[in-house]
C-alpha cells in the first residue's frame, strides 16, 4: 500500500481569503475610500502570497548579512553585504507606496494612512523584516520634517520616494551599552570641528538596519547638560557626500533570536559627520526622537497584527487539508474552537492598530482636534504593548496548530515566531511602553480614552446580542478610572495598560459591529472577546520573595 502523504497546506491569496482584514479596513475607511483603495489592496494581497514572494522571504532567512572587515590590502572596509532576497523584497514594498503612500497627495486625504496599514499588514510579514528598515525610514522622514532645516527636508524627500533608485532608508541609533530604555546615560559626545562641522564619537550598541544611507541618532554636545535633557539629534549618513564612508567601524553583527535577514551592528563612531535636527544647544533630543519612536511604535503594533493574521492563515490552510479520526481538522469541536479564538485575537490586535492609525492620520493630516491628539498620545504605547504580546501567543499557537511540522524551520513557520518575538522587546519593552502610558495618563490620555470607549461601545448598545460585551466595556471603564487614580503606582502600570487595552479594543469591535448590524460575524467576535475578560489582574500584592535565594529545610526530629 502507497504511504500517505499529507497535502501541503497552501496559503490562499492574503486580501481575499482575510475577511477580517477586509472588514476592518472597511470599517475605517468607509465605502468610498475602501472602494477606491480595494484594487491596490487587492494587488498587494496577491503579491504577498505569491510563490515568488514567499521563497524570496525564505531565502533572505537563510541568509543572514555579512560584515566584511578589511579588504584584501588590509584597509578597513567595514561592509555590511545583505542578501539580495531581502533587498529584493524591499523594493517591492518601495514601489507599492510603504514608505511614500502616507507622504504623497491623493484622493485618500487623511485616509491615506489608513490604506497605508492595509498594505504594511499585508506585505510586512512577507518582508523577511524590511518592515524594520520601513518604519524607521517613516519614522525618520516625518521627524525631520517636524524639526528639520532644508537638508533635512531634501533627505526626507529621498526617504518618502517610490523610485527604488532615488529612495533611502534610515536607521535609528539609540541603544548604547549604558542603556536601551533609558537614554539619560548616552555616552556618545558631539563636538565641533574648526571649520564648524559636528563630530560624534561613542559607541551604538544596537542599531538595526545599519546598510541604510541615513540615520537618526542621539548625541550630547560638548559642554551640555547631564541626562537625558542634554541630549541633542543628530542625522548621520553612512557616506560622506563625496562617497568617502564616514568615521563609522562596525564592531560586530548580532547574533540574534530572529530578525535574521535585518543588520544590527555595534558601531563604533569615530569622529562621524553628523547635522544637528534643530538647535543641538536647546536639548529635546529625546522630545524630538520620540516623534519618530511613536511612529516606529505604530509599525510595530502592525507588523504584530501581520504577522498574527499569518499565523492564522497558516493554522486555517492546513486545518482545511488535514484530518485526523476522519474528519478534516477545520470541522474537529476543539481545533474549530480553538481558531476561532485565534480570530478573535487577531481582529482585536487590527481594531487597535487600525484606530491609532486613523488617529495618526487625521493628526498628519491637520484635521484632528485636541481630542483626538490625547487619544493618540495614549493608544500608541497601549496598542503597542497589548499587540505585540497577543501576537506572540497567537503565532505560538498557530505553530501548535501546524503541528510537527509547523516546529520544522523549512516550513518558515519558526521564523514567524521567532520574528514575532522581537516585537515586545524593541521600540519600549512591555514596561516601558505602560510607565510611557502613565507619562501620557497624567496628561488626561486615559480619561480621553475611557470616554471614548464608552462612546464607541454605545453604538451597538441596540444590538441584542452585544448587550453583555457592552455592559462589560462600561464596567470595566468604571474600574479602569477608579485605578487610573492612583496613576502614579508604577507596578499597576502594565495591569492599567493592558485593561485599557482590552477595553477598548471591545470598544471598537462593539461600534464595528454596530456599523455592521445586517452581518452577525462582527457582533459574534465582539461578543467573544468580551466573553473572555477585559480586565487584567494588578501587580502581585507580596513581591518579597522575588530575589530571594536562602532558605534552610526545617530540622527534622531524629527517627527511630
Ligand atoms: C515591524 C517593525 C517595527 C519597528 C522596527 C524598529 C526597529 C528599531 C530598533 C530600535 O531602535 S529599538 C530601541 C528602541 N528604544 C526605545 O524605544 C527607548 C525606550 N525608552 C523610552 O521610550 C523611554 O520612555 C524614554 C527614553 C523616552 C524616556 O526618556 P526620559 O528622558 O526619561 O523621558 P522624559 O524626561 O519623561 O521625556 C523627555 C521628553 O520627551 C518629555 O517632554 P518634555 O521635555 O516636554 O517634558 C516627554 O513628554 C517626551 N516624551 C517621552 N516619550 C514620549 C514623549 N513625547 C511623546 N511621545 C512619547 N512616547
Amino acid at each position: 500500500m502507497a504511504q500517505f502523504l499529507q497535502q501541503p497546506p497552501e496559503l490562499s491569496d492574503a486580501w481575499h481569503s482575510d475577511l477580517i482584514l477586509r472588514q476592518a479596513l472597511h470599517h475605517f475607511l468607509g465605502d468610498d475610500v475602501f472602494g477606491a483603495a480595494e484594487a491596490e489592496l487587492a494587488a498587494m494581497g496577491r503579491t504577498a502570497t505569491s510563490r515568488e514572494i514567499l521563497d524570496l522571504a525564505a531565502r533572505a532567512e537563510l541568509e543572514p548579512p555579512v560584515h566584511i572587515p578589511y579588504g584584501t590590502w588590509g584597509h578597513r572596509r567595514d561592509e555590511i553585504r545583505v542578501s539580495d532576497a531581502y533587498l529584493h523584497l524591499g523594493r517591492i514594498g518601495v514601489q507599492a507606496g510603504i514608505t511614500s503612500l502616507p507622504y504623497e497627495s491623493t484622493a485618500y486625504r487623511e485616509k491615506a494612512r489608513i490604506v497605508w496599514a492595509g498594505l504594511l499588514a499585508l506585505w510586512g510579514p512577507s518582508s523577511a523584516l524590511y518592515s524594520c528598515p520601513v518604519a524607521m525610514t517613516d519614522g525618520a522622514a516625518r521627524t525631520l520634517l517636524q524639526y528639520g532645516g532644508e537638508e533635512d527636508v531634501e533627505v526626507s524627500a529621498r526617504l518618502t520616494s517610490r523610485d527604488p533608485e532615488f529612495a533611502w532608508s534610515s536607521g535609528q541609533w539609540m541603544t548604547e551599552t549604558a542603556g536601551g530604555s533609558d537614554l539619560s546615560g548616552t555616552e556618545t559626545l558631539a563636538a565641533r570641528d574648526h571649520d564648524g562641522a559636528w563630530r560624534l564619537s561613542g559607541t551604538k550598541w544596537f542599531t538595526s538596519a545599519t546598510t541604510s544611507e541615513v540615520a537618526l541618532t542621539l548625541a550630547r554636545p560638548e559642554g551640555s547638560e547631564a541626562g537625558s535633557r542634554g541630549l541633542a539629534l543628530f542625522r548621520i549618513h553612512r557616506l560622506n557626500s563625496n562617497g568617502t564612508p564616514n568615521r563609522i567601524i562596525v564592531r560586530r553583527l548580532k547574533d540574534k533570536l530572529g530578525t535574521r535577514a535585518l543588520p544590527t551592528a555595534e558601531l563604533e563612531l569615530q569622529g562621524a559627520i553628523a547635522y544637528p535636527v534643530g538647535d543641538p544647544f536647546a536639548g529635546g533630543g529625546i522630545k524630538k526622537i520620540a516623534t519618530m519612536l511613536n511612529i516606529t511604535r505604530i509599525h510595530n503594533s502592525l507588523g504584530a497584527a501581520g504577522n498574527l493574521g499569518r499565523g492564522l492563515a497558516w493554522a486555517r490552510a492546513f486545518a482545511r487539508v488535514r484530518e485526523a479520526g476522519g474528519t478534516s481538522l477545520a470541522e474537529l469541536p476543539a481545533h474549530r474552537a480553538t481558531l476561532t479564538d485565534l480570530a478573535v485575537d487577531y481582529a482585536a490586535t487590527l481594531m487597535l492598530s487600525l484606530r491609532c492609525v486613523q488617529l495618526f492620520g487625521r493628526v498628519e493630516y491637520g484635521v484632528a482636534d485636541a481630542n483626538e491628539v490625547s487619544l493618540l498620545r495614549g493608544l500608541t504605547p497601549v496598542t503597542k504593548l497589548a499587540t505585540a504580546r497577543w501576537a506572540i501567543a497567537g503565532v505560538t499557537e498557530a505553530m501548535e496548530c501546524v503541528g510537527g511540522v509547523g516546529y520544522c524551520e523549512d516550513s518558515t513557520i519558526p521564523a514567524l515566531v521567532r520574528n514575532t518575538h522581537v516585537l515586545p522587546i524593541w521600540e519600549g519593552t512591555t514596561n516601558v511602553l505602560a510607565l510611557d502610558f502613565l507619562r501620557a495618563a497624567t496628561s488626561g490620555a486615559l480619561e480621553s480614552l475611557l470616554d471614548d470607549a464608552v462612546e464607541l461601545a454605545a453604538a451597538a448598545m441596540g444590538l441584542d446580542r452585544l448587550k453583555a460585551a457592552v455592559a462589560a466595556v462600561e464596567d470595566a471603564v468604571v474600574r479602569l478610572r477608579s485605578a487610573g487614580g492612583e496613576a502614579s503606582d508604577q507596578a499597576s502600570a502594565r495591569s492599567l495598560a493592558m485593561g485599557v487595552a482590552k477595553t477598548y479594543a471591545c470598544a471598537l469591535m462593539c461600534s464595528q459591529a454596530a456599523n455592521f448590524s445586517d452581518d452577525s460575524r462582527p457582533a459574534a467576535i465582539a461578543a467573544r472577546w468580551a466573553q473572555r475578560g477585559l480586565l487584567s489582574p494588578g501587580p502581585p500584592p507580596d513581591t518579597s520573595f522575588v530575589f530571594d535565594e536562602s532558605w534552610h529545610p526545617p530540622e527534622r526530629a531524629p527517627t527511630g
